[in-house]
């Protein structure tokens, strides 16, 4: 298995009578500095996003409401990772493709990006990626 997955608890202050505070430090909470943060929201239930790879962006993603569910692919294994509470992340590095499906209406998802956005760093089509794959573009 070489599926870079890294599930990570979200530090939360929990109060039982006002409710919960959930928070993450750039660099101290994550492996990466943080630059871009965007979140999606409005998906229909079921509707499927992603389905594509990025070159060398990291990422957090995580769900404050709904429920996601995440296929990590790396040109040899799968793996699917459900998104259901507010203090779970998951980190994503560059080098995995991603199918996102938002299982339950009015879901979100957040994410916390290593850099810029740039269509540059994107490989959007499946052949594509498996060629990187193949050719040890992640070695
Ligand atoms: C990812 C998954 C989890 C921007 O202009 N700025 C941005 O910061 C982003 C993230 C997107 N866009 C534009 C690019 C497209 O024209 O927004 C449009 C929709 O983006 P996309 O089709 O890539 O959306 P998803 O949900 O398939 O993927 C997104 C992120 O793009 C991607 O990095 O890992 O969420």
């Amino acid at each position: 298995m070489n599926l870079e997955i890294r599930l990570k608890e979200i530090r939360s202050i929990i109060n039982s009578e006002k409710g919960s505070l959930a928070f993450f430090e750039s660099n101290v909470d994550m492996p990466f500095a943080i630059k871009r943060i965007y979140y999606i929201y409005n998906v229909p239930p079921e509707e499927i996003r992603g389905s594509h790879a990025h070159k060398s962006l990291n990422q957090i993603l995580f769900c404050p409401h709904g429920e996601i569910m995440i296929t990590l692919k790396d040109g040899n294994t799968t793996e699917t990772v459900l998104l259901d509470r507010p203090n779970l992340g998951l980190i994503i590095y560059g080098g995995i493709w991603r199918e996102l499906k938002f299982l339950k209406a009015d879901s979100v998802l957040v994410v916390a990006a290593s850099d810029y956005y740039d269509e540059n760093d994107y490989i959007r089509n499946w052949d594509d990626f498996m060629n990187h794959v193949t050719l040890g573009y992640w070695k």
